[in-house]
């Protein structure tokens, strides 16, 4: 039995995004939430079939539209990664949406704006046009928090760091230059990817963040590597991600994190544009809309603007007499 899948492939500032546009199962649930719960449940193979190889590669990231749960939003957004259905996916959002208005798939009730049911809440969209394109999409994100400061980790193969944990719709750990971290062009991708995992693993030891309003949202999956951003912005970020991923965009729910943090130490305002660039200098811009409370805590509302490209259908089947169906990771 095979299974097809038609996508529309592309990527946000060079990280790969995968719309499904045809093919999403049946799920049940309530929310978003619910049917990410019952999509990990009963439809996995199909996220691990599709993200990993032999159809996908270790950054593989992408999603489904879905109907919506609430009469006030347009559509719910299903996240499938590597790293497993995402809570939210900021460069998945911005490249999710542009696609799908470009090919008709969205059409929102008001022109240019779009609300919107992710698994960690609601989020608002803000979109630019052409004649025939979507040319950059800002993404009003969930409530984004810093959950936990100073932590003491020792790292094998760098030393003892200093870390702080946020959320800005996943948690992440935040690395900022210190001693054993002098920044991303001193350290470069292939020790960013030895290590990252190790500084994950330490951190989880530490501490298991749960969000306060779900508690299907918890642990430490992200890793950010934070450095100054030179002459050409405000900052630099490597998010890992997964086993193997570099996040090749500035990351839309790690910029979140990032403005959080940066915001509880006094070093961003709101309104006040922050120009973040990826490990491969591609770019966001973030900037705080509102100060909030989230459960007691406060909390900052981010935006989150970005661009997308299209390059392509893509229409794939998993076979179950294919031995890799399921896909696989060379780790
Ligand atoms: O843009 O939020 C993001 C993201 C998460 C993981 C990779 N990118």
């Amino acid at each position: 039995m095979k299974q097809t899948f038609f996508c529309i492939d592309g990527h946000t500032a060079g990280n790969p995004v995968r719309l499904v546009a045809g093919g999403a199962p049946l799920l049940r649930g309530g929310s978003m939430s619910e049917r990410r719960q019952d999509f990990i449940d009963r439809f996995d193979w199909i996220r691990t079939g599709l993200c990993f190889e032999p159809r996908g590669h270790d950054m593989m990231s992408g999603g489904f539209l879905y109907p919506p749960t609430r009469q006030d939003t347009d559509a719910g957004i299903l996240f499938i990664e590597t790293s497993g259905c995402l809570p939210m996916c900021g460069h998945g959002t911005i490249g999710l949406v542009t696609f799908a208005l470009e090919h008709g798939l969205l059409q929102p009730r008001e022109r240019g704006r779009a609300r919107l049911e992710v698994p960690a809440g609601l989020i608002s969209v803000s979109y630019q046009e052409d004649e025939s394109r979507v040319t950059s999409v800002s993404v009003r994100n969930v409530p984004s928090y810093v959950a936990a400061t100073g932590i003491e980790v020792d790292v094998p193969g760098l030393g003892p760091l200093v870390v702080d944990v946020a959320y800005g719709g996943n948690f992440y750990v935040i690395v900022e230059p210190q001693e054993g971290y002098a920044g991303l062009d001193a350290m470069g991708a292939p020790r960013l990817l030895a290590l990252s995992p190790l500084v994950r693993a330490r951190v989880q030891e530490k501490i298991v963040p749960v969000h306060p309003l779900d508690p299907t949202i918890s642990g430490v999956s992200h890793v950010l590597w934070a450095d100054a951003g030179g002459d050409a912005g405000h900052g630099r970020n490597a998010v890992f991600y997964g086993d193997k991923a570099l996040d090749r965009s500035p990351c839309g729910t790690g910029t979140s994190a990032r403005l959080a943090h940066l915001w509880s130490r006094g070093r961003l305002k709101v309104g006040q544009p922050f120009l973040h660039q990826s490990y491969i200098h591609s770019r966001f811009t973030g900037i705080i809309a509102e100060e909030t409370d989230l459960a007691g805590m406060p909390a900052i509302v981010p935006l989150i603007e970005g661009s997308a490209i299209s390059t392509g259908f893509n229409t794939i089947w998993i076979d179950r007499n294919d031995m890799f169906w399921r896909g696989f990771q060379v780790l």
